[in-house]
């Protein structure tokens, strides 16, 4: 028997993904209609603006039960008017199921909303650790003037329900104010 060399791997001071296996996608303005609130800066900015993109590593298929996934989202420094990039969020499609963050890069805020509406924000940094509970929905921002960039291990069997967030949207927005970050509710 002999040493086997890895088959992945992930700099964790930047998130990137090496290996062979890696799936990546972008979300452009184009992609997130509906979400940031401002739709005149919107309509002002170039709709294939680059708002994030990930790398994922899916190796079973979706649905499996008891695999994971892995991956990193990369969310570049911007706003639409006053509100920061952020990511669409979602709940689990099954709902029940958990997920973990951590940030690599950049400072951002995790937002959390369970099925009543009531929401969080936590703040985001370099090694810091988010277990996402079941039944919560979750959205990152970027609140930072750098590339923000975070890693995610989460069920195969998860699934992504957008409609939810897409109908209801989220109860609170990320802004920035006096050229800080603050929480308004939406
Ligand atoms: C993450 C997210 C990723 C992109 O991997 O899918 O950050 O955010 P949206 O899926 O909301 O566009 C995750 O939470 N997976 O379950
Ligand atoms: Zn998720």
């Amino acid at each position: 028997m002999e040493f086997s060399d890895p088959e992945l791997f992930t700099d964790f001071t930047s998130g990137e993904i090496r290996g062979s296996a890696v799936d990546r996608a972008e979300r452009t303005l184009a992609d997130l209609s509906g979400v940031f609130a401002d739709t005149a800066a919107l309509a002002a900015m170039a709709p294939r603006t680059l708002v994030y993109r990930t790398e994922c590593v899916f190796p079973v298929a979706a649905d499996t039960p008891a695999g994971l996934f892995w991956g990193t989202t990369f969310i570049e420094p911007g706003k639409v008017g006053a509100e920061y990039f952020m990511t669409k969020g979602h709940f689990h499609a099954r709902a029940d199921r958990m997920e973990a963050y951590f940030t690599f890069a950049g400072t951002g805020v995790l937002l959390l909303m369970d099925r009543a509406g009531s929401c969080r924000a936590e703040r985001m940094v370099a090694g810091s650790t988010h277990l996402i509970p079941a039944y919560t929905a979750h959205r990152t921002v970027n609140t930072g003037a750098s590339v923000f960039s975070f890693g995610a291990c989460w069920p195969s069997d998860a699934g992504h329900d957008y409609g939810s967030i897409a109908e209801r949207g989220f109860g609170v927005r990320v802004v920035e104010r006096d050229g800080e970050p603050a929480l308004v509710s939406a």
